[in-house]
């Protein structure tokens, strides 16, 4: 029943007795969705919805270094019975992708689940000819803190780095530094506004050593305190790279310089290990970016392991999963800060900060902005000034495709890099 019956005249009665093919109000019939999959300066995809009425929702889809397993889960399993539903019900839409998959989780269904989402929100917004933020409760606060990317080759190059972030207007600052003895490490790269790690080809090696780098990271933090003060909210991003007692002390060698946060200090698979690295230290940390759903966060948030959330609309099932997450999260003292590197599109950006600025335990929004043929290509109602962000007022997103410029960045497979420890043994990247 359900759709096929839709405007057939012969109503399913439930056993409540309503007649389920009609609803109260007329419908929204979803009539189209098409997966677009485009490369301005780095692979994406984008789920674009239409409907009856002639509005059009997108979603992001961008799953870094998988992205065509999420285009083949939408255009061949998703889209088909999408069609002909009401692009109004976005929770029901939801529950029918989610449990209707039978398979539960996983980051290629949850992506495409986000996209549709996401879509779905965008549509409603724009039917109702209101902001998404208005749909989620209207503005927690006037805008949105976010943190930038500060990164050098060394320890002087990363201050300079942070000081130009600064120059700029950003209240909070994540600082990365090469390590001297070692080729490469995560969060140095291209640029120094920007860093992309997925590259064309096979997956790039970088090699790593966790005695090196423990030793350095104190030093970087200690530079930078004694350049900048003790007020301005610093940030570091560990990568997965620790074992939970490295970890610990490496939280307890950061106290003297009181970091806002301590991204990633380990794996989190195994989220009973996040209780050793508490024992130790009082560093805050924030988990989760690549999370994607409620139960891989529960654990983390009810135990009050973690400080800050980092699941990202994108791949945490969209906005309506994403508030779950946040209401959890609220209960425990633990506050929002969503994953906002470039593999998110605009898309996921605009659909966050509608997220940050409506939801009352955000914490900080990661912001790295996107090179320009990506905001060519995505031009958007958000902007930036004096270190806040705002998602603007334009309805629904307020992020356009423009449809025949991306087709000119056709789709080139890129991988992220992966990494070995001195001795050539596979690490976490
Ligand atoms: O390396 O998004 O906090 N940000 C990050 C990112 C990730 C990339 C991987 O696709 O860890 O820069
Ligand atoms: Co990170």
């Amino acid at each position: 029943m359900g759709q096929a019956s839709h405007g057939t005249g012969i109503g399913f009665v439930s056993l409540l007795g309503w007649p389920r093919d009609k609803g109260f109000l007329s419908t929204m019939k979803i009539t189209d969705a098409r997966v677009i999959v485009c490369s301005p300066g780095r692979n994406f995809v984008t789920l674009k919805i239409t409907t009856e009425d002639g509005i059009h929702g997108l979603g992001d889809a961008t799953l870094n270094g998988r992205e065509l397993a999420v285009t083949g889960y939408l255009s061949d399993h998703v889209i088909p019975i999408l069609i002909g539903r009401d692009a109004r019900r976005i929770e029901d839409i939801w529950q029918y992708l989610y449990k209707g998959a039978y398979w539960r989780r996983g980051p290629v269904t949850m992506c495409s689940i986000a996209a549709v989402d996401t879509a779905l929100w965008d549509i409603k917004g724009k039917a109702l000819n209101v902001p998404v933020y208005q749909l989620l409760g209207g503005a927690s606060r006037d805008g949105v803190l976010v943190y930038g990317h500060a990164s050098g080759q060394d320890i002087e190059d990363t201050v300079q780095a942070v000081a130009e972030y600064r120059k700029l207007g950003y209240k909070a600052i994540r600082a990365q530094s090469g390590i001297p003895g070692l080729q490469s490490t995560y969060g140095v790269g291209r640029g120094k506004m920007y860093y992309e790690p997925a590259e064309k080809g096979a997956p790039v090696e970088n090699a790593w050593s966790t005695d090196l780098y423990l030793n350095f990271v104190p030093r970087l933090f200690e530079r930078l305190r004694k350049e900048f003060g003790e007020d301005l909210p610093l940030l570091h991003d560990v990568h997965h790279r620790l074992t939970p007692i490295e970890a610990a002390r490496l939280g307890k060698s950061l106290e003297p310089f009181h970091l806002f946060w301590l991204e990633d200090p380990v794996p989190a698979e195994l989220q009973e290990s996040l209780r050793l690295i508490r024992q130790h230290t009082t560093t805050p940390i924030a988990i989760g970016e690549v999370f994607n759903s409620i139960y891989d966060c529960q654990q983390l948030i009810q135990e009050q392991l973690i400080d800050y959330i980092r699941t990202a609309v994108v791949h945490a099932g969209g906005i309506s999963h994403l508030r779950k997450i946040a209401s959890l999260a609220e209960l425990y003292h633990v506050r929002t800060g969503c994953h906002g590197a470039t593999d998110m599109s605009p898309v996921c950006m605009a659909a966050a900060l509608h997220f940050d600025l409506s939801v009352h335990n955000f914490g900080i929004q990661e912001y790295m902005h996107h090179a320009e043929e990506t905001d060519r290509v995505f031009s958007h109602s958000y902007s930036f000034s004096d270190g806040m962000m705002h998602p603007g007022d334009a309805p629904g997103l307020g992020v356009d495709l423009d449809e025949a410029l991306a087709s000119k960045y056709p789709y080139r497979r890129a991988y992220l890099p992966i990494n070995r420890k001195l001795d050539g043994t596979m690490h976490s990247w």
